[in-house]
């Protein structure tokens, strides 16, 4: 008979879908029900696939083949998001064009997705850098761009004048440029942003019907980060007025100083009466050079500045404070100006400690200290106000409403619903990106391109540096020119950000040759919303928030079907170099390329091992011992299966006892089986594969069984699965045969209670299945405390064990 030999029947088999197009889906046939499976697509970079891929993958694969199974019809895609900066820098260093290099990585990466032998459907088969692609992601860019979401806007931008450039947050260090160390600031310039904050509520409320982990809820929700509170106005002595921001109005009269962010507008404006001036300037000049991330970081000693000569009036009695500048305080959030409370509020604390400022104490029971505040334990508890006239002897939440409600009446405070969420912003000066679809006119205005004229296409360049920290499309002379239709002046050389491509490609992957819209709208309507999402918590608040927003807008615009994209989401945890430590570049030695296993073991043996180490949203770390341990898991399998002689079929005698004999470990195996891939359980699901083969072996396998048996573990590891199939005398593939089902009634067992003896002594009872093996009884024998203190640790002679009746153990 054959060994199990992988590297012949795995290439068999990938060749026989590939030429029957088995895994092709035909979006139009709605007969059956439809089941969307979405794994997030790949960046196809040089180095190919990493161990971490597989997981997810194959994840998918046995969820999208037992539904396949199931009756369902399953659009199981896979796609490339192509845009990004190793291109690019290839491009640099190469002078050649992006886009060789990554078709080139896109047919390598397939190559090695098809090796593993996934279900993917490829005839739909999407790259976000393809121009038949991107021509859609500019379209919906104008869409954005026609209804008010996308904007060309002033935004503060870290801005290096060495380098002529605009630097992302991370790429600022203590205020220099990471890259040569020059000073960098922060200023004001025109900018493409998406205005996510007018998705805010809608993407909130979006959160409450998808069965998403709560931690990914709540990251959205924190990254939304909504915000309920007062805006007052404080007049000034001497003339004029600011506007506060603040949630924690009932502490109005413990104000003791005002402060304002030193980048803002009021201090500017406020400059000529400012006795210190030059102090106040350089302080001004210190935090542009930080980014926010710096400024607001806790447990930073309050860096600041008074505003001599410049007193705030409290609307609620009148008491003059002093004016001061502090980095803490953003310009970009609220109205950019605080009423401290230092008694009340932690950063207010630490800026009165650190400046000499006195604190009024206006929350009984509250107990001022800084430990107070991390527990910010007056809240919701019924503290009551004090030092605050007529509203002392309020609760917080009373004294909330009270104190809001008069001065709302006074005219001089509204209340307020700010969000942390930021605009996105829509614009890097990089080549590999969807160009901008607009011309800037030569008398300012911004012009979309009309529809005929998308895709608008990369143009080739000579050089794809960007000189003097300018965009590289800024070297397209030709390109950059436009005038046509009576328009004249130039294109924009910013390009779209990787996240751009990336929030609606599982709408493509429907209809993903349509050239008349992005994709057919009762088609839409049809497969979405995506049935199961998997793919890496790093993507929680980007990539899963923007095919969000992206979507919602399509919703609102009538383009998209539902509110929500993803129905079902779950991460895949991160697999770890056999020392538990993350893979990668910091520690190539315990790296795992998975074509090294599929060449070493086979792809069934790689995809059973990573569903075995553990439950699939744990992080686990490798081992090549498990890796071995599967192999010769599935070796067994084979090995028995492929033995007709193991294997009785219906006509054949004996046939009906063997039913009886397994009907049990059967029924169990199919119902967990099911259960466990339903909710992505596949480490106890392999464990039941596992309990069922030790059970069987050890007599003959009535065929129906055997049949039920190879479904489930195809889902696994197809190859293994097709070719048994095979051996059992069918043609064709297993992929549609329809899924085993289970007979609840076998699953009742009946239990008996038996008496344990040792030595021939009663030390116990056990409830245990009529038909419960030997192994078992004696594993519910030993949770028994008497049973246990009467062996005494004695080596065991002999057990005798009568099924129903009486299990006796000799120990001396
Ligand atoms: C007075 C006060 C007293 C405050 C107290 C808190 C506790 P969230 O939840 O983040 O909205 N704040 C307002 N605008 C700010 C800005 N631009 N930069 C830094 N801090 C700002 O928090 C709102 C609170 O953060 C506001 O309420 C304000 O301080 C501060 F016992 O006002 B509070």
């Amino acid at each position: 008979r054959k060994p199990y030999n992988p590297a012949e029947i795995e290439p068999k088999w990938q060749k026989y879908w590939e030429k029957n197009e088995t895994f092709k889906t035909d979006v139009w046939d709605f007969s059956k029900p439809k089941y969307y499976v979405l794994d997030m697509f790949p960046y196809p970079s040089g180095v190919g696939l990493h161990a971490g891929h597989p997981e997810g993958y194959t994840a998918t694969d046995i969820v999208s083949r037992m539904k396949r199974m199931q009756g369902y019809n399953v659009l199981h895609p896979m796609g490339y998001d192509s845009f990004g900066l190793p291109a690019e820098q290839y491009a640099v260093s190469t002078g050649n064009n992006p886009n060789g290099f990554t078709e080139k990585n896109i047919v390598s990466f397939s190559n090695q997705l098809k090796e593993l032998g996934f279900d993917y459907d490829w005839s739909k088969m999407i790259a976000t850098s393809d121009k038949n692609y991107y021509k859609w992601t500019q379209w919906i860019f104008e869409k954005l761009y026609e209804k008010g979401y996308a904007k060309y806007m002033d935004m503060p931008v870290n801005w290096c004048e060495e380098l002529g450039t605009v630097l992302s947050n991370d790429e600022v260090i203590d205020g220099k440029s990471e890259r040569g160390g020059f000073p960098v600031v922060r200023k004001n310039m025109k900018q493409w942003a998406i205005d996510q904050v007018a998705f805010a509520e809608e993407l909130l409320e979006g959160l409450n019907e998808i069965d998403w982990p709560e931690s990914t809820k709540e990251m959205q929700r924190n990254w939304i980060g909504k915000s309920e509170g007062v805006e007052v106005d404080f007049k000034i002595v001497g003339g004029g007025e600011f506007s506060i921001y603040t949630t924690c109005i009932e502490t109005i009269y413990g104000i003791t100083f005002m402060v304002l962010a030193p980048d803002g507008e009021t201090v500017k404006s406020l400059m000529p009466r400012i006795k210190n001036k030059e102090a106040v300037q350089k302080y001004i000049d210190e935090t542009l050079k930080k980014n926010d991330m710096d400024r607001t970081e806790l447990n930073k000693t309050k860096s600041g500045c008074v505003l001599e000569g410049i007193y705030a009036i409290n609307p609620v009695n009148g008491k003059e404070v002093p004016v001061y500048i502090g980095d803490f305080v953003l310009a970009s959030y609220g109205t950019g100006a605080v009423m401290a409370v230092p008694s009340h509020d932690q950063r207010d604390f630490e800026y009165s400690e650190a400046h000499n400022i006195p604190r009024i104490q206006v929350i009984d029971g509250g107990d001022v200290s800084e430990h107070a505040f991390e527990k910010q334990d007056y809240l919701g508890k019924g503290c009551k106000l004090m030092n605050s006239e007529e509203f002392s002897g309020l609760t917080v939440e009373e004294a909330k409403e009270a104190i809001t409600e008069k001065l709302v009446n006074m005219g001089v405070a509204r209340k307020k619903v700010n969000y942390h969420f930021r605009e996105w912003i829509f614009a890097r000066q990089r080549y590999w990106g969807e160009p901008i679809p607009v011309v800037h006119t030569e008398d300012g205005r911004v012009v979309l391109l009309p529809e005929s004229e998308l895709p608008l296409v990369l143009p080739e360049l000579d050089d794809y540096k960007g000189k003097n920290g300018k965009a590289p499309l800024e070297n397209a002379t030709q390109w950059k020119e436009y005038n046509k239709n009576g328009i004249k002046g130039k294109r924009e050389t910013s390009t779209m950000p990787g996240s751009a491509g990336s929030s609606w490609y599982y709408m493509r992957y429907i209809d993903p040759k349509n050239n008349d819209e992005f994709a057919n709208q009762e088609l839409l309507k049809h497969w979405l919303p995506v049935d199961l999402y998997i793919g890496g918590p790093e993507h929680a608040v980007g990539h899963l928030m923007y095919s969000r927003i992206w979507n919602r807008f399509l919703y609102n615009e009538g383009l998209s079907p539902v509110k929500e994209p993803f129905k079902k989401l779950v991460h895949q945890g991160m697999i770890l170099g056999s020392n538990g430590i993350k893979m990668g570049k910091r520690y190539p030695e315990y790296a795992v390329n998975p074509s090294d296993i599929v060449r070493d073991y086979g792809a069934d043996t790689l995809r059973i091992y990573e569903m075995f180490m553990g439950p699939l949203e744990a992080s686990k770390p490798w081992s090549k011992q498990g890796v071995e341990g599967s192999r010769k898991f599935l070796g067994r399998v084979f090995f028995y299966f492929s033995n007709p002689e193991n294997l009785v079929r219906a006509t054949e005698e004996g046939y009906n006892e063997l039913l009886e004999e397994h009907k049990l470990i059967y029924n169990q195996t199919v119902k967990k089986v099911t259960d466990d891939f339903e909710t992505l359980g596949f480490n106890t699901a392999i464990s039941q594969m596992m309990i069922f083969m030790n059970s069987v072996t050890k007599g003959k396998c009535p065929m129906e069984y055997a049949e039920g048996f190879v479904k489930l573990i195809s889902c696994i590891c197809p190859h293994l699965g097709e070719e048994l199939w095979e051996m059992f005398g069918h043609t064709g593939t297993i992929a549609y045969e329809t899924w085993p089902t289970y007979d609840e009634a076998a699953l009742v067992v009946d239990t008996v209670k038996i008496g344990v003896q040792v030595n021939g002594k009663v030390r116990g009872t056990i409830e245990i299945g009529a038909e419960a093996e030997e192994e078992e009884a004696m594993k519910e024998a030993f949770e028994i405390a008497s049973v246990n203190k009467a062996i005494d640790g004695k080596p065991i002679r002999k057990v005798i064990y009568v099924k129903g009746k009486i299990l006796n153990i000799v120990a001396k």
